[in-house]
């Protein structure tokens, strides 16, 4: 029998993903626009981390200039208007615009909405706004997960905000980043694998080398990230590494390699990732579930934001 992405999905079962992250998103979604983007700057502003200028450059936010702009030169009512309209996803320009950006632009937009709230530039939530019971219980929630997991919530709200089209809407194609941007190569080591596909995935993601990573795929082969679809492909791989991982550092520090079917190996890394917004100030706990064809190309990885620390020792070993 031969692996399917589908029957790929399950590689190493017993990995506890963070669920309690999609459930947040959801109950978020639940209540009314005006309670989460209230709920959104108290869960913001409490987490104490604070965004590195250096993420807002590596972000290509001429993108939203213009739209930026245009809320800047509105009233504090139309303002506010704005903002509920992209969390009641409306069918207006604004909104159309703004699912038309990639994640860092989405994430860098409402960066720079809440910097101007805070300088009194856009409307800010009123003095003494009283969140509901609901969006009380939901920041409690939000307060009760480790930093990591307060960040992937607060990011798949922001980026899943704005227009929803019923079919695909075009994203923006943001620039290729020149050679230069590649970052110094460095040897990486993990604990338990001697893999050399699994340590050149890592020291190519880290040098911002995506060609360098994605012909370490079979050409049907697929990475899946945590709470998304796989994504299949050469060309579908390149195209959202370019826009989604700039930046990143993959922190990987222990694993386990054992033999699956049709001589297929599956490897499980378990370690962190930063993200270019926060730099070093929070690790976000992961796994990495690789299943290697037999070829050592890799037919399929997940990656997984961890329920607990703790998780980062459960390689799930084979009894
Ligand atoms: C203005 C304010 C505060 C109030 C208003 O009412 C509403 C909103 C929305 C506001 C603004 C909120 C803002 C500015 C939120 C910003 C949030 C940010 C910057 C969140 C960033 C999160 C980043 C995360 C969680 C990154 C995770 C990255 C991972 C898991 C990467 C994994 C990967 C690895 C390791 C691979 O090997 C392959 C690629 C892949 C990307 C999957």
């Amino acid at each position: 029998m031969s692996f399917t992405i589908d029957s790929a999905r399950s590689i190493f079962p017993d990995t506890q993903v963070a669920n309690v992250v999609p459930a947040t998103i959801e109950s978020c979604n639940q209540l009314s626009a005006e309670d989460q983007l209230a709920l959104l700057w108290f869960a913001y502003t409490e987490m104490g981390v604070t965004i590195t200028p250096a993420a807002m450059g590596a972000a290509n936010m001429v993108f939203a200039e213009k739209t930026l702009t245009q809320i800047k030169q509105m009233s504090a009512g139309e303002q506010t208007q704005v903002m509920c309209d992209l969390v009641n996803h409306a069918d207006t320009d604004i909104c159309h615009t703004y699912s038309s950006f990639g994640t860092n632009v989405k994430l860098g937009f409402w960066y720079q909405l809440g910097e101007w709230m805070k300088q009194g530039i856009v409307a800010p939530i009123p003095e003494n706004y009283k969140l509901s019971t609901q969006a009380t219980d939901v920041l409690q929630a939000i307060r009760q997960l480790e930093g990591g997991q307060q960040l992937t919530v607060l990011q798949n709200i922001v980026i899943n905000m704005g227009y929803v089209p019923t079919s695909g809407t075009q994203t923006v194609k943001e620039p290729v980043v020149p050679p230069k941007d590649i970052a110094p190569r460095a040897k990486v080591s993990i604990e338990g694998i001697d893999n050399l596909t699994v340590l050149s995935y890592v020291e190519n993601m880290n040098a911002f080398d995506f060609q360098g990573a994605v012909a370490l795929f079979a050409e049907d082969g697929a990475l899946q990230p945590p709470f998304q679809e796989p994504i299949v492909g050469h060309e579908s791989l390149l195209a959202y590494m370019r826009e989604e991982c700039y930046g990143l550092k993959l922190i990987p520090e222990r694993g386990v390699s054992e033999p699956a079917e049709g001589e297929f190996t599956q490897i499980k890394v378990t370690g962190k990732v930063q993200t270019p917004w926060f730099g070093d100030s929070v690790g976000i706990n992961l796994a990495w579930r690789f299943l290697l064809n037999p070829q050592g190309k890799i037919f399929f990885v997940a990656i997984d934001v961890l329920a607990s620390p703790q998780e980062m020792l459960n390689l799930g070993l084979l009894r």
